[in-house]
């Protein structure tokens, strides 16, 4: 049905409807057949409507009736055609939503694919992260256990060193000391060779042995100083009396002779030719000695050898016999 049809109604008031119009200029027709029907009644005019007039004016209401049904038919149709009008619009409308919501779908779900494939590949380099990760972190912990050991070999090897150098020292010491005797002992045996080749000194070089030590015993007399020199020149040295058995053995020689102890350095301050003071244990002065008797007795002799206590200070230039020791130890 369309706009032509509706006119094609307004077309015949007063017939049925079985003829539909079609055209266009037709339902200009329509309109002047119209015209002519209300023109009728317009001109009426004269006494009252008889049966013939009445019936001519219900059907010029009628007239009316349908032309307002007519009209707000039309208003229907117009309503519902700007509404197909719009739902049209909107359909299309929709279709292109449609095609650019598949679009969006079809590029969304490409987006989606390449979203999860990153994501499996982000999954597998995670993967292989955390796995890198463990093995660093093992390979730290091996590094870290063989610092330690390292270190603590290194301290290990530092002691061992420090050890070993002090044990050097040692050695060394042990080796000066042991040139030392040997130089002494060479010169001893020089000494006995000489003694042996020449009969007539024998007598007076007399080395005598005690406790791993050996002691020369003058037959000569000289003053301390000088018997000093004697025995340094002979590889040795006054003697030093470190116990009571040796103090015996030495005052066993039965003589007044001069032993390695003075305080001319510092008067009342008795020190040993190596430099070591006197101990208590180990000193041997007789009653009432040392005296410094008229302040001149600086030097120490064996004196009264009958007593162990024998010691006496006496002055320095007389001349005594001596006793020699060539320390070995
Ligand atoms: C006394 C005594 C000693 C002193 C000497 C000096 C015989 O001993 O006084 O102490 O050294 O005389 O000749
Ligand atoms: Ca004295």
């Amino acid at each position: 049905m369309d706009a032509t049809d509706i006119y094609a109604n307004v077309e015949e008031p007063s017939g049925g409807h079985s003829k539909w119009k079609r055209e266009m200029n037709r339902s200009t027709n329509i309109y002047e057949n119209k015209d002519a029907c209300c023109a009728v009644e317009q001109n009426r005019v004269g006494p009252a409507l008889s049966d013939v007039a009445r019936s001519k004016t219900v059907k010029t209401s009628s007239c009316r009736a349908a032309a307002v049904i007519l009209g707000l038919l039309c208003l229907l149709l117009l309503v519902g055609l700007i509404t197909l009008g719009f739902l049209h619009k909107d359909r299309t409308e929709l279709e292109m939503e449609m095609v650019q919501l598949q679009t969006s779908h079809k590029n969304l779900t490409k987006e989606n694919d390449q979203l999860q494939t990153s994501f499996r590949n982000l999954t597998k380099e995670n993967d292989q992260l955390q796995t890198s990760f463990r093995n660093l972190t093992k390979e730290n912990d091996q590094l870290q256990t063989s610092f330690k050991n390292l270190t603590k070999e290194n301290d290990q090897l530092q002691t061992s060193f420090k050890n070993l150098t002090k044990e050097n020292d040692q050695l060394q010491t042990s080796y000066s000391i042991l040139t030392k005797d040997r130089d002494q002992l060479q010169k001893i045996l020089e000494k006995r060779i000489d003694e042996q080749n020449n009969p007539q000194v024998l007598y007076s070089e007399v080395w005598r042995h005690f406790n791993g030590n050996f002691y020369y015993f003058s037959s000569l007399m000289k003053s301390w100083q000088e018997s000093r020199n004697d025995c340094q020149q002979r590889g040795a040295d006054l003697v030093i009396i470190n116990s009571a058995k040796e103090q015996d053995f030495i005052r066993s020689w039965r003589k007044h002779m001069w032993i390695g102890l003075n305080d001319r350095e510092v008067e009342g301050t008795w020190r040993w030719v190596d430099g070591t003071p006197v101990l208590t244990a180990t000193r041997f002065w007789g009653t009432s000695e040392p005296n410094d008797a008229k302040g001149t007795e600086d030097c120490a002799e064996i004196y009264n050898y009958e007593s162990q206590n024998s010691w006496n200070d006496a002055p320095c230039e007389i001349q005594k016999h001596w006793i020699c020791e060539s320390r070995l130890k």
